[in-house]
């Protein structure tokens, strides 16, 4: 067998000595906006991305400037699960330091965008300040840990996202890089060897990331997990877990040996297995996945190459626990409460579609000021706000006895009003100006889009229909589009693969439809396929599994189907 060249990050991280590179350095140099190119994969571990304004590049080029540099950057929210006063640090951050945004992403955790070079260091400060962090956020390793925000069933709840708080620790790697250069901590030697004890000095061949859920809603989109803990309760008690494995959406358009994957389930844990057995998948991945070919390093491929059943053995073997069989679970919806809840304590929980997640004010006459509105809100709940997988949010564990105050607020900052089916289960990636991969709108066009289709059910008695559908610039698949009912992929400027027969409770994959559809041209594709929706489908039957039954496309059983006919 030929010995192929190991990754050019690889050769990053052995020589970065535990994730410092120049770092530091790079900082204090102020002769430009950007850092050197090695630490921009570095600064990835510690939840930083370079990133420069694309709107103005072209202009930029044009007059001799160096593009508008300014970054990205992550707080990493196990469990998207945080406090008010951590709301109002994130909001002021936000004001003073980013764009006067705060970006809810599709893994629940926050996003601050433009921030400059000179206030790198006093924002994650901030950050820290009020007990987040920012570490792992990005990078080769274990990402923020995902779980069901809220259920009924107050008890498995809070027990589930307890576990992602302890799995999100225990995985989090250990070099003290990050308070020495982001917190001015002490500086600790360069070699010492315990210092990663879990990931070693080259950390995984790629991210990694896990949830955990609690049925009968697959809010976190389980199965697009590496990893993935479905929660079995029996009795009203949590008994344990469903592992599945070998999730991922990445892929690249045309290009057949890049593919999504669901995960795949191996077997049932109780909960006290769940460190061991994330270790033992998360070392698996560290010691098999292919450090050659980033293309072809997440956990999905070490899986599809090697097949589940040595991968099983792995985990077993390391893990020294036997994976007893898969318990019956049974998954309804996705998407997210809106609205108020009561759990079985009493506690009440409101959630509030978020669109795209971005937390901003709009203009001035307006009636919804959302950013303002939800800092109001902080400033006087006494619960906490929970971060969603779909990029919504959840003002958590209110009294009885304080909804009526909350309600007044939401009302007056127009918060909370009720949006169609479609946008409710709506997700798009953040794309243009910021996203360096970016090859067509996302964010900025999602929504114009969702009012024609709206408008478009709507003339064929469809608007009551829940429907997921998700658009991304890039086929990355940040919002996790592969697992849409309705797919929309950017191909280039206003130019879309529209992918089509996902599920609605995301056990199935969809697979191309049409390549490169001219954005002008997207309401028209859908609008016949809702007429005939409309006129042919089964009671009850969901959007996506019409497509498949009626041949519109075929069901994708492998990944590697979705590049479908027409790739
Ligand atoms: Fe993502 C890269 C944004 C969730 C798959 N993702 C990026 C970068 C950092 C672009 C870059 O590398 O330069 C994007 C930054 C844009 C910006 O300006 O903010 C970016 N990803 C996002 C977020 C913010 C999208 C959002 O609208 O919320 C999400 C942040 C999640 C978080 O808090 O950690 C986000 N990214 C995802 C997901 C969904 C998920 O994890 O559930 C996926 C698909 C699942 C998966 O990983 O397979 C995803 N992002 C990618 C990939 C493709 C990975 C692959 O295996 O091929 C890239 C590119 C890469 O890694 O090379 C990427
Ligand atoms: Fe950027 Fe592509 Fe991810 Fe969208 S899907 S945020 S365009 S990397």
């Amino acid at each position: 067998m030929v010995d192929k060249k190991l990754s050019d990050v690889e050769r990053i991280k052995t020589a970065s000595r535990h994730l410092r590179g120049t770092l530091a350095e790079g900082l204090v140099d102020d002769v430009t906006g950007a850092i050197a190119d090695d630490d921009t994969q570095l600064s990835k571990f510690h939840g930083i991305y370079q990133q420069d304004d694309r709107d103005s590049r072209a202009e930029r080029r044009k007059q001799k400037l160096e593009p508008a540099f300014s970054f990205m950057i992550r707080a990493r929210i196990p469990g998207g699960v945080c406090t008010p006063e951590q709301w109002l640090a994130m909001d002021s951050l936000a004001q003073t330091h980013a764009n006067n945004t705060l970006r809810l992403t599709t893994r629940q955790a926050f996003q601050f965008h433009g921030v400059i070079k000179s206030r790198l260091k006093s924002t994650i400060a901030g950050i820290n300040a009020c007990l987040l962090d920012t570490l792992a956020a990005c990078g080769d390793v274990n990402r923020n840990v995902m779980a069901s925000p809220v259920a009924e069933n107050r008890e498995v709840q809070q027990a589930v996202a307890q576990w992602a708080a302890d799995l999100s620790d225990h995985l989090t790697p250990k070099t003290g890089a990050y308070h020495e250069i982001w917190l001015d901590g002490e500086k600790q030697a360069d070699s010492e060897p315990p210092i990663e004890p879990l990931y070693g000095d080259t950390y995984l061949p790629r991210k990694f990331k896990m949830g955990l859920v609690i049925p009968p809603l697959n809010d976190v989109d389980i199965y697009t997990q590496d990893l993935g803990f479905i929660a079995v309760v029996e009795n009203h008690k949590l008994v344990g877990f469903n592992v599945s494995v070998g999730g991922g959406m990445g892929m690249a358009h045309g290009v057949r040996e890049t593919f999504p994957m669901l995960g795949q389930v191996i077997g049932f844990v109780p909960p006290e297995a769940l460190v061991a057995i994330s270790e033992a998948v998360v070392t698996t991945q560290r010691d098999f996945g292919d450090r050659t070919e980033r293309r072809h390093a997440r956990l999905k491929y070490t899986i599809d190459d090697r097949g589940i059943d040595w991968f099983k053995a792995q985990v077993e073997e390391r893990s020294g626990i036997t994976l007893q069989p898969e318990k019956a679970i049974t998954f309804t919806h996705r998407g997210d409460l809106t609205g108020w809840l009561e759990d079985d304590a009493g506690l009440w929980h409101y959630g509030i579609s978020v669109e795209n997640g971005r937390i901003k004010d709009s203009p001035d006459g307006h009636p919804q000021q959302l950013m303002t509105g939800l800092r109001q809100i902080a400033s006087v709940h006494k619960g906490e706000f929970r971060l969603t997988a779909n990029q919504n949010l959840i003002i958590s564990n209110v009294d009885r006895l304080d909804k009526p105050h909350l309600e007044v607020l939401l009302d007056e900052y127009g918060i909370g009003a009720e949006v169609s089916p479609l946008r409710a289960n709506a997700m798009a990636c953040v794309g243009f100006p910021t996203c360096g991969l970016a090859m067509a709108e996302s964010e900025r066009y999602l929504p114009e889009l969702i009012d024609q289709l709206d408008e478009s059910l709507a003339r064929h008695g469809l608007e009551d229909e829940p429907m997921v559908i998700r658009m991304t610039g890039c086929p990355n698949g940040c919002a996790r589009p592969y697992a849409a009912e309705i797919g929309l992929v950017g191909k280039s400027a206003g130019r879309y693969a529209v992918f089509l027969g996902g599920d609605f409770e995301g056990h199935r994959l969809n697979q191309l439809y049409k390549d490169n559809v001219a954005d002008d041209e997207l309401v028209g594709l859908l609008d016949s396929l809702f007429a005939s929706f409309a006129k042919d489908r089964k009671p009850e039957e969901h959007f996506g599994d019409y497509l498949i039954r009626s041949g519109v496309v075929a069901k994708t059983v492998h990944g590697s189907d979705i590049h479908g006919v027409a790739a």
